[in-house]
């Protein structure tokens, strides 16, 4: 059979098998492919009750969960009217006047994209997600934005979570018609890593809006205007959205010895950006660098400089970020970014809870149940426990944060990263060593993607015992990472101030590297031919239409698409499995219950295990709906 697979394989026909074509392709060691649902989705079930989940790197056998409870709502009743509805009514430039105007501090809740992100290295599955989506829309209508999409999420989805994510957010979209959806976008950079053509990023932005998203929230890593001019235009031009444009916040501005990342840098980056087009200023401080007295002085300026709301993002790594907060709604602030408590703190968002405590009774307060509220929060800490291995083991707030100004959303990544190199005794030296790469690179603003390269240049450092000097005496005998490489060349844009020359000429040798804009250099995607072409290649494994969300899917991600792809075929939509059964398996004689569609949910009951046989075949016993079912799954153990 694993023969007859690797023979009627696609990639084989072809003649484009490479070497990890069998690691990478798990459908080669199927006996056969399932046909029905119910089928494909019990293989999945004992694939991981034989195998595990590939992602679980560490299991607790007798881990007990509990269960997480929805806070009640009324399914019947409409949704209350909230901020969708407005921008709907107003359009986006009066709606920015009403938040401007507003005296209320407003609140965006990250739980559903960067507080996972940051805590639970992304792996919050939209099943999840689900279960509480219709309840906080009815029960906190006046939240001012849900950020849900975005950053890291796109990717983890469809790599690691067999999910699509623009599955995610129309379903999301459907259950909270009534408040602003929002995303993070890296500019130039999409959802990715790297440069894309432009044209694919004004298709991706379009349908991003239709899909459901309403404020984009624009960065480029090295805040280079340049990159997030065309994304605010997207934005302005091609969907009914909200322009948010960032300034990502580094340093620290009252450091009397800062001289590049000073006051006067961020007030003209937002006076920019207004002039760019954009509809509201962001000010990301993603790895939760900016003091409390900090704040003051950067949103007061920031308000005497620009006419559009501002709203600010931190993570809470140091813990002093709830002070932070205080500061800047004294000084104007028009809204925040929190979690809710079960997801909050550390390298995650302020607690969305606590700060609404903290307002209460202060003229800037905006009224939230709190009761409700806290149940959500409770929702979120019991459902956390399922991710127990995807945990950062940050454990308490570190002032070190301001030391090596790793960002939130890394840290959770970087920690695995480091395990999965055979560096985790060595965590130590990994965060010091960021720290002096981003010295060598000449001070760089830290945020996805260009913290990727300083993370991957400190790993490939401590991994091979380098140091600073090592690199600079003796770099042209090193082979450097990719990322670093490119990032050198300008694959990413121009960092404010340029490239340190000499490490510069060190890195690229021979490669010249070019100071216009990245994208200027990529061939624009022919939407008419290469999207009929995707759709002669993958309609096959298709059960529905293919749409061209899919082609960006691909576009973006072809390889992690194409594995996706290839887990679809085997396993089905898989996004329907309780999260306990996705990561663990099941025990025996568990049962669970898995609604296929609405109305069809089929109960399924692991009755046992057989022992291999001499081709290592175990044999999977279910009772489904009542019936027998046996499926074959090959131990790899
Ligand atoms: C991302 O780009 O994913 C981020 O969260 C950056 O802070
Ligand atoms: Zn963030």
């Amino acid at each position: 059979h694993f023969l007859q697979n690797v023979i009627l394989h696609d990639t084989f026909k072809e003649g484009k098998v490479t070497v990890n074509f069998i690691q990478n392709t798990p459908s080669l060691f199927q006996i056969k492919l399932p046909q029905d649902r119910t089928t494909k989705v019990t293989q999945f079930l004992a694939e991981v009750i034989v195998n595990g989940n590939s992602d679980v790197k560490h299991k607790e056998d007798n881990k007990v969960f509990r269960n997480p409870k929805v806070p009640k709502f009324n399914l019947a009743a409409p949704h209350p009217k909230g901020t969708k509805d407005m921008l709907t009514e107003m359009g986006p430039e009066k709606f920015c006047e009403w938040i401007k105007n507003d005296t209320k501090i407003h609140y965006t809740d990250t739980t559903m994209r960067d507080a996972h992100q940051s805590l639970l290295a992304t792996r919050m599955r939209t099943f999840d997600m689900m279960k509480v989506a219709e309840s906080f829309a009815k029960n906190h209508p006046n939240t001012f934005s849900m950020e849900v999409w975005g950053g890291a999420t796109f990717d983890v989805c469809l790599r690691f979570l067999h999910e699509s994510p623009w599955t995610r957010l129309r379903e999301l979209r459907k259950a909270v018609p009534n408040i602003l959806f929002q995303m993070l976008l890296r500019g130039s950079n999409g959802v990715g890593y790297k440069a894309y053509p432009d044209n694919l990023i004004e298709k991706f932005v379009e349908k991003s809006w239709e899909n459901g998203v309403d404020i984009f929230r624009i960065f480029d890593s090295l805040n280079w205007v340049k990159a997030m001019e065309p994304s605010i235009n997207y934005v302005r031009n091609k969907t009914g959205g909200i322009a948010e444009a960032a300034i990502s916040y580094t340093g620290n501005i009252l450091d009397v010895n800062e001289t590049k990342y000073t006051l006067k840098y961020y007030t003209q980056l937002a006076k920019d950006l207004e002039n760019a087009g954009a509809h509201m200023i962001a000010i990301k401080d993603m790895a939760g660098l900016l003091k409390p007295y900090a704040a003051t002085e950067l949103v007061g300026a920031l308000k005497d400089t620009v006419k559009l709301p501002i709203h600010l993002h931190t993570h809470d790594t140091s813990s002093l970020q709830t002070a932070t907060y205080l500061k800047a709604i004294e000084a104007g602030v028009d809204v925040v970014d929190v979690a809710l408590g079960g997801l909050s703190g550390l390298t995650s968002q302020p607690n969305f809870n606590a700060v609404v405590e903290m307002m209460k009774g202060q003229p800037r307060a905006h009224d939230f149940d709190m009761n409700t509220l806290n149940q959500f929060s409770n929702f979120w800490e019991d459902t956390r426990e399922l991710y127990y291995p995807f945990e950062s083991g940050l454990k308490a707030g570190t002032a070190e944060v301001f030391q090596h100004e790793i960002p939130g959303g890394q840290y959770s990544n970087l920690r695995p990263q480091a395990i999965a190199l055979g560096l985790g005794d060595r965590f130590d030296e990994v965060k010091k060593m960021y720290a002096k790469v981003n010295t060598m690179f000449g001070n760089l603003i830290k945020v996805t993607p260009s913290s990727k390269v300083v993370g991957d240049m400190a790993i490939f450092m401590v991994t091979n015992n380098l140091t600073p000097e090592d690199v600079m005496e003796r770099g042209g005998e090193i082979s450097f990472p990719e990322s670093v490489i490119n990032f050198f060349k300008g694959d990413l844009g121009q960092p404010t101030g340029g490239f340190p020359k000499k490490l510069q000429r060190i890195i690229l040798r021979n490669h010249k590297p070019y100071t216009d804009r990245p994208n200027a250099h990529l061939e624009p995607i022919d939407f008419d031919a290469e999207y009929d072409a995707f759709k002669k290649k993958f309609q096959k494994g298709f059960t529905r239409a293919i749409e061209i969300e899919d082609f960006l899917s691909y576009t973006l991600y072809p390889k992690v698409f194409e594995q996706a792809h290839e887990n679809y075929k085997l396993y089905g939509n898989l996004s329907l499995v309780p999260t306990k059964n996705f990561f663990y398996g099941m025990k025996q004689r568990e049962e669970i219950l898995i609604e296929l569609e609405p109305g069809k949910t089929i109960i399924v009951r692991l009755l046992s295990v057989g022992i291999p046989n001499e081709e290592g075949v175990r044999i999977v016993f279910f009772k489904v709906n009542g019936e027998n079912r046996l499926v074959e799954v090959l131990d790899r153990s």
